[in-house]
Order: structure tokens, then C-alpha cells, then sequence
């Protein structure tokens, strides 16, 4: 148990009753690597059972980010040197820890500041308290890199708002702002970014419940989210990206239509196409870790196959965001593959 240290990529430690959890890799953005996950498993597992600890808090020690995501890159690495195994264990343990979160028995309160993507909605969103601030967004960012949504997104996001709306943030990367954060159920209360520091002295010395009292507030602008909900509604709850664009072809909305397929251009057809079999798939999921079996089906297909190599390329490595995605068009990709996947059983 270690606090303020600075090397250590996740320090954990019990202050009063509350087990904290601080994610310290402000370099990569908090970005998700197998140590970090390996420290939050074995952090949550020994408080459990442990009555000392009656609830668990998680921040960050970035300004600008809660966490960017998962340490793709590394994954990437591992699939292109032969080393793919690793990149499967990555995932495999990645989950395993959503999965803990997701059934933790104590209050989980995560204090999001700045970007919370992919991984990092992972890490926050299963747990009980969502806390953001004015400076939090949130982003399913995966189409770009030829991968699919997950960390339970899929199973979670459909739950707390809809199955039409978890698809189009799956498929769009729709950057949600801290009114669509608590519009769609992302976040559950919001702070000000000047009362962080305050806001968690209040969870660790008092209580959450007097640090909710003295420090939540609401959002200053409307959702543009909840603006687009009819529209999403009526497009995008279909079970298959196939009936989805033939609704966007036909949809009176153009501005809407646009938006849509701007946010789209830079997705691998792939991703797309498996994504939304993936939403249909994890509507009758009856619990989390079901869900995120799932996505792991997918996933661990996903990152053996060209476009995640190639699409983690252009977004992180070269960062020329011009991937050559194969297929390149919808029409081409092969929905059966991912239906076997899905259907194992
Ligand atoms: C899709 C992703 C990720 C992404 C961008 C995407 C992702 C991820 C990061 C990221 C961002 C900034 C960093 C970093 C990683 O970006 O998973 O180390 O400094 O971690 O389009 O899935």
C-alpha cells in the first residue's frame, strides 16, 4: 500500500474506511497497461472481504485525464511481434476486472476529471457513483481503431439508457459531454472541477453522502445528446448495421443524417458491422460478466485481424488518421463471422 509515490503506475492505499485507488500514469493518460490492471485487481480483491474497507474510491492524478483508454498500442506491439497471447491475457484480465467492479459489494466512487474513454468508462461506469466535473468527456472511440466496443459498455450502456443510444455511441464515438454523461446514466452526479481536491478530503474525512450534499451541482448547458434521442431512436434500433443505414437513407433529419456520418467516416466497416451485432447480442445478457463474454468473443478476434493493427497505426502510433481499413466498404464485410462468434452458446 503506497500513497503520493510517483513511480508507481497505480498506488492503492486505506485512508479511514475508504480503500483508494489512484491511477498515476499521467504521461499516457492514464491509459490502461497490464500493470495497472494487474494493481486494481489485486487492490479490489483484498478489500472485499476486508471490513476495514466500506467503500472504494478511485481519481486520478492527471488534470487532463480520468483514463484514455486501454494501452492498445502494447497490445498492437504484442499481436505484431508474434506475441499475441499477451494481448488475449490483456483483455482477458482487463475484463476480469470490470466484472469486479461491476459486482463489488461496497460503494464504488470514481472521480472523473478531464477524458474517460473506452478502458476507462471500464474502470468507472460499473461501479456505483459516477462522479464528473464541468471538464469531464466520455468517448466508445473503437471503430477508429478497428476494434469493437468494450469493458461492458455493450452490456452496460443499453441498461442504463437504450439499446438504440448504447448503439449509436458504440458506432459514432460520439463525444459525450458532462450533460450527456448524466443524460445517458454514464454519471450519476456532478461536481465542480475546482471542488475535486475538497470533494475527495470530504469522501475520505466525512462521508459520501455529506461530500454529495456540499459538492453536487448541476450541468450549465442542456444534453445535445437527449436533443438527438428521437432521432437515434428512430434510426438506430435495428439489429443490424444493414436496417440501421437503410433508416439513416431514408430519415427526414439530414442534419442529423450528416452528423451521423461524419462521426462515422474514420470507422473501420468491420468494427461497425460487429458492433452492432454485438449491442443486439448483449440486450438478453443477463448478468455483466455474460456481457463482457461477449465482447471478449469479438475482441480477441478483433485485435488478430489487419484492421486493429492498422487502425491503432493511424489514431496512436503514426497519428496520420488515414487507415486503410480492409474491407474498406460495407458491402464487403462478412456479418456471418461475427454472428458464429456471438453464437457459441
Ligand atoms: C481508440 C482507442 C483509444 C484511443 C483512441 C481511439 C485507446 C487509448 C487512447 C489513448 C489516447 C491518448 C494516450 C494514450 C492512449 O486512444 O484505447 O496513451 O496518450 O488508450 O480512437 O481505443
Amino acid at each position: 500500500m503506497t500513497q503520493g509515490n510517483t513511480e508507481n503506475v497505480v498506488n492503492s492505499y486505506i485512508r479511514n474506511s475508504t480503500g483508494v485507488v489512484e491511477l498515476n500514469r499521467p504521461k499516457a493518460l492514464n491509459s490502461l497497461n497490464q500493470e495497472m490492471i494487474d494493481l486494481v485487481q489485486e487492490a479490489l480483491l483484498s478489500w472485499i472481504d476486508d471490513d476495514a474497507v466500506e467503500q472504494v474510491l478511485i481519481y486520478s492524478t492527471s488534470e487532463r485525464a480520468f483514463c484514455a483508454g486501454g494501452d492498445v498500442r502494447a497490445v498492437r506491439d504484442s499481436v505484431i511481434n508474434g506475441r499475441g497471447e499477451e494481448g488475449e491475457k490483456y483483455f482477458i484480465d482487463e475484463f476480469v476486472m470490470n466484472d469486479t467492479l461491476g459486482n463489488f459489494p461496497k460503494p464504488i466512487i470514481s472521480v472523473i476529471n478531464g477524458v474517460v474513454m473506452g478502458g476507462g468508462l471500464g474502470i468507472s461506469m460499473h461501479g456505483s457513483h459516477r462522479v464528473i466535473t464541468e471538464k469531464a468527456f466520455a468517448s466508445m472511440p473503437e471503430m477508429a481503431i478497428g476494434y469493437v466496443p468494450d469493458v461492458g459498455f455493450t452490456y452496460f450502456a443499453q441498461r442504463a439508457s437504450t439499446p438504440a443510444m448504447a448503439t449509436f455511441l458504440a458506432v459514432t464515438g460520439w463525444r459525450m459531454s458532462p450533460a450527456d454523461m448524466l443524460w445517458a446514466g454514464v454519471a450519476t452526479h456532478l461536481i465542480s472541477s475546482a471542488d475535486t481536491g475538497a470533494f475527495i478530503e470530504a469522501v475520505l474525512e466525512d462521508s459520501l453522502d455529506a461530500a454529495l450534499a456540499a459538492f453536487a451541482t448541476q450541468p450549465q448547458q442542456s444534453s445535445a445528446l437527449a436533443a438527438v434521442a428521437d432521432q437515434v431512436e428512430a434510426t438506430f434500433g435495428h439489429p443490424s448495421w444493414e436496417l440501421i443505414d437503410a433508416s439513416l437513407q431514408s430519415h427526414p433529419d439530414s442534419e442529423f443524417v450528416s452528423t451521423v456520418r461524419e462521426l462515422m467516416a474514420p470507422a473501420a466497416p468491420s468494427s461497425v458491422v460487429a458492433s452492432v451485432l454485438l449491442v443486439n447480442k448483449n440486450r438478453d445478457a443477463v448478468t455483466l460478466r455474460e456481457g463482457l463474454d461477449n465482447e471478449l468473443a469479438l475482441s480477441l478476434h478483433f485485435i488478430s485481424q489487419p484492421d486493429f493493427a492498422e487502425g491503432v497505426r493511424a489514431v496512436l502510433v503514426d497519428k496520420d488518421r488515414n487507415a486503410a481499413f480492409q474491407p474498406a466498404t460495407y458491402e464487403a464485410v462478412d456479418e456471418s463471422v461475427y454472428v458464429s462468434l456471438l453464437d457459441r452458446g
